[in-house]
């Protein structure tokens, strides 16, 4: 495995990935020609809404051979809309090159995902870009990375001051250095140390659209990131999911066992039909995909991107939560069902999109990153499943939790489910999502039932009282009757009943609306800083102390993502271009009160048991309009 590399490419938006990443197969000889981005011919950029935006959109997966090295570098889109093609590609590389155009410097995308490299323990090269365009500053951009990378080392500097940079990083260079002269192959493997032990960033300079600093990166990559390492047992993970006229194409990174054609499914998910593996001329059909590979599994339906098979071999590599949603109105109300199977087929790609439909109000909602998201969705819809349909402005994803301690129990000892529980509904913690707890007896209710009861807790609090999904709650089942003999082991039985219970549990504590909050940082002229704190009250910002340097003025807080999300465009327009606003996913903080509405159930509504027993027997198949009336 020595003899292989797996790496990200990651950065803002317009660093320059992709024409870094088409230089990187040209100076390795995979292409005669450099693709250009500003003219749709880069590799990685193959979508037509890539090419046409000039932005990437999906992750792209390009393999080189360099010094018998077989580097396989996944270049990842850097607008924050499409972060989870981001946070899935960190979960299948071993090291990553953070690229940092040295005209902007240090961006906000830039920090959050070295913040994601760093705690996942992915070495760092960084290489800084663009250092052909006026206003170019290695120095200043060396600065920024300071504070977000390990230690940055500019490579190309005298020997004296790479020495010295290295040194401190570097227990043995320390010692070389001390007895004698050490030779610059002495010194190269130091930042090689260094960078695998997370001890340094090596900092390559150069531009990637004149082919400048390419070669130096490309041997770096091979001495300083390191070779996969086989985790023994089956361990993989799926980064990139895309359907290829009738081929799904699942993009994955192998930890530790193996993959084969035409094995039996893997845990539980549909036949892998065939297995590929990326190589500098293409892609080459396998029988097998081994430890330390990436590939492509044609098939696995169901496996998505960001779901392992076997044991997880990296941590969270999330980045942001999805916190807005958008109804999706198609033109004619006919085109429902296609549109539903066209976002379902879209969510098997992405992973995010969630569709869900209303059936009262026959609307259709998904998740969506924000306003580039959503044209880019629309424009898919149309072109790739011919549904014209439009993106309604995104609203805050709300979530709810008790307002109280709250009881309640249902009571169902009769055929066929011969059932009996109660619960406490209390909030948790904030950002503890839903935790349960059993105080019943085993001797009364069989474990199994409990666990099937737990199952049940969490599939219904998707949809609280309100519609929204609970979180920071904890639901204790008080007690219960019942045990597996009497039952004939007929646990499916438990499932359907418990919402029952829980929801007038639900009912008796009232539920709390919660809203997704960013915490932000707004940087603009001093003179504009009165309307912009004015504005920031406006939008229901919380305000820390202002801070004033250099004829500028830096406020910091949290604010709604229900009323910021224009509010860029308004600091720039307050700055005249020159300002700055930041911001990142806080958490879910109680909603003031008249801030947030219930929203339709998409499930029959526990609250009224009456409808919703007829309902799970069957005995009315069609949900009845009654059942959406929400109770807050
Ligand atoms: N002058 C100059 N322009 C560059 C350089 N590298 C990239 N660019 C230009 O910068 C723009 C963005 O380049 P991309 O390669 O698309 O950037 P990216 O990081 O892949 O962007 P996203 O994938 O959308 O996040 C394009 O117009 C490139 O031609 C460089 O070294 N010098
Ligand atoms: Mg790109």
């Amino acid at each position: 495995m020595d003899s292989i590399r797996n790496i990200g490419i990651f950065a803002h938006v317009d660093a320059g990935k992709t024409t870094l990443t088409e230089q990187l197969l040209l100076k390795a000889g995979a292409i005669r020609e450099a693709g250009r981005v500003d003219k749709g011919t880069a590799h990685t950029d193959t979508l037509p809404a890539e090419r046409r935006r000039g932005i990437s959109i999906r992750s792209g997966t390009v393999c080189v051979r360099r010094r018998g090295t077989d580097i396989r570098i996944i270049d990842t889109p850097g607008h924050v809309d499409f972060s989870y093609e981001v946070e899935t590609a960190l979960l299948a590389v071993d090291g990553a090159i953070l690229v940092v155009s040295a005209v902007e410097g240090v961006q906000a995308q830039t920090s959050v995902i070295s913040r994601v490299l760093t705690s996942l323990n992915i070495p760092i090269i960084v290489f800084l870009n663009k250092t052909d365009l006026a206003g170019a500053d290695v120095q200043r951009a060396l600065g920024e990375l300071r504070s977000i990378v390990p230690r940055p080392v500019l490579m190309e500097q005298p020997e004296d001051g790479l020495l010295d940079a290295l040194t401190a990083c570097d227990d043995l260079l320390l010692e070389q250095a001390l007895h004698r002269n050490v030779t610059r192959d002495e010194i190269a493997a130091a930042a090689a140390r260094a960078c695998r032990s997370l001890f340094a960033s090596p900092v390559y300079a150069g531009a990637a659209l004149k082919g400048a600093g390419i070669d130096e990166l490309l041997d770096a990559v091979i001495e300083c990131l390191p070779p996969p390492h086989d985790e023994g047992e089956l361990s993989v993970v799926a980064y990139h999911v895309r359907r290829e006229g009738d081929e799904r194409k699942v993009r994955l990174r192998v930890f530790g066992g193996a993959l084969t054609t035409g094995a039996a499914p893997v845990d539980g998910f549909g036949k892998i039909r065939r297995l590929r593996i990326q190589m500098p001329d293409g892609e080459k059909n396998v029988d097998a995909l081994k430890a330390g590979e990436i590939g492509v599994a044609v098939g696995i339906e169901g496996y998505r991107a960001g779901m392992w098979l076997g044991k997880r071999a990296r941590g969270n590599s999330e980045m942001t939560a999805p916190v807005l949603r958008a109804q999706v109105a198609p033109q004619d109300d006919g085109d429902v069902p296609a549109l539903l199977a066209a976002l379902d087929r879209m969510h098997d790609e992405m992973g995010n999109l969630h569709p869900a439909f209303e059936p009262r109000t026959r609307r259709v909602h998904i998740r969506t990153m924000g306003e580039i998201h959503q044209q880019v969705l629309e424009q898919a819809l149309l072109e790739d499943y011919g549904v014209a349909a439009t993106l309604m402005p995104p609203e805050a994803l709300y979530r709810e939790t008790p307002a109280g301690v709250g009881q309640g129990s249902f009571d169902m000892m009769m055929d066929p489910w011969k059932a009996r529980a109660s619960f406490r509904v209390e909030p948790g913690p904030r950002g503890s999502g839903v935790r349960f707890a059993s105080e019943a007896h085993v001797d009364t209710l069989h474990i199994k039932y409990q666990k099937d009861i737990e199952k049940s807790v969490y599939a219904a609090l998707q949809e609280g009282l309100t519609g929204w999904p609970a979180a920071d709650i904890i639901v204790t089942l008080t007690g219960g009757q019942g045990s597996w003999l009497s039952w004939g082991g007929a646990s499916s039985h438990f499932g359907p009943v418990v919402p029952l219970g829980l929801f007038a549990a639900l009912k008796d504590a009232g539920a709390q609306l919660l809203e997704p909050v960013y915490r932000f940082e707004a940087r603009i002229d001093e003179g504009a800083a009165s309307v912009l704190l004015y504005e920031l009250g406006m939008i229901r910002a919380v305000c820390e102390p202002i801070a004033f340097n250099d004829g500028g003025a830096t406020i910091t807080g949290l604010v709604p993502v229900e009323t910021s999300q224009r509010f860029a465009i308004r600091v720039n327009e307050l700055s005249r271009g020159h300002g700055m606003w930041r911001t990142r996913f806080e958490g879910y903080f109680p909603a003031p009160p008249g801030i947030g509405r219930p929203i339709p159930r998409t499930t029959p509504d526990p609250t009224n048991p009456a409808l919703y027993i007829d309902f799970i027997t069957g005995r009315t198949s069609k949900i009845a309009a009654s059942q959406f009336d929400n109770i807050v």
